[in-house]
């Protein structure tokens, strides 16, 4: 496990029909006492600096180096808030657009309820700082549009650098939630309908690529969810 200390190897017999477990104890140097290995440490900042604590946020993004260790994103790269922003032309075409980084593709999806989305665009390559779209008026009217991002291939290997969980509810009723990963890393969904009384909707799942999701049947009182993700290292 990367970043962590291999216990010491095992060996045991199995007995016909018998079963065998085997336990270890994954522990990480820590000598700046963070809670965050210091091989990481190294890996990421290049030191092991003995003022980093639990809660510095070397990028600045709201997310602490510790926080960021245990969802796999990057502790160096912060994304601008991102937003929509649509504009009127004086021939009454509408531009999208958003704030885009070179690393990502991007499409829009467009609704007409807020309930069922489907892909407005392909997927486009960011141009520049900010990416659009012109929408003729005479194609769309009283449309919800968002934009769903994802890393282009060769993308840092460094895993997301952004967290954040999306919820799609598909044409049958089942709705599909979704989010970037780390590979190797566990992830556990949670939900509510109050804020207060939260769910795990999934046993700890091991993501095994850049992305990972779970489709949960459909709603039956109607109520709204709110989701969350757990993560671990
Ligand atoms: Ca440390
Ligand atoms: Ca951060």
């Amino acid at each position: 496990v990367l970043y962590y200390n291999t216990p010491p190897a095992q060996t045991n017999t199995l007995n016909p029909g018998g079963i065998l477990t085997f336990q270890g104890n994954y522990t990480f140097t820590d000598i700046n006492s963070n809670n965050i290995p210091d091989p990481y440490e190294t890996a990421r900042f290049g030191t092991v600096d003995p003022s980093r604590t639990q809660t510095t946020d070397t990028d600045g993004d709201g997310l602490s180096d510790w926080a960021e260790f245990v969802a796999g994103t990057d502790p160096n790269v912060s994304l601008p808030g991102f937003r929509l922003t649509v504009r009127r032309s004086t021939n009454n075409s509408v531009e999208i657009a958003w704030p885009s980084q070179a690393n990502l593709l991007y499409r829009l999806h467009s609704s007409s309820n807020l309930l069922s989305w489907a892909p407005f665009t392909g997927w486009l390559t960011p141009t520049g700082a900010q990416s659009s779209v012109v929408i003729s008026p005479t194609n769309v009217t009283g449309r919800f549009f968002r934009a769903e991002a994802v890393a282009a291939s060769g993308a840092s290997a460094a895993g997301p650098s952004l967290f954040r969980a999306t919820a799609n509810r598909l044409i049958n009723g089942q709705i599909r939630v979704q989010w970037p990963s780390a590979a190797g890393h566990g992830y556990r969904l949670w939900g509510t309908t109050n804020l207060t009384d939260w769910t795990p909707f999934s046993a700890w799942i091991r993501a095994a690529s850049k992305n990972s999701g779970l489709t949960l049947p459909p709603r039956t009182n109607g109520a709204p969810y709110i989701f969350r993700v757990e993560a671990q290292p």
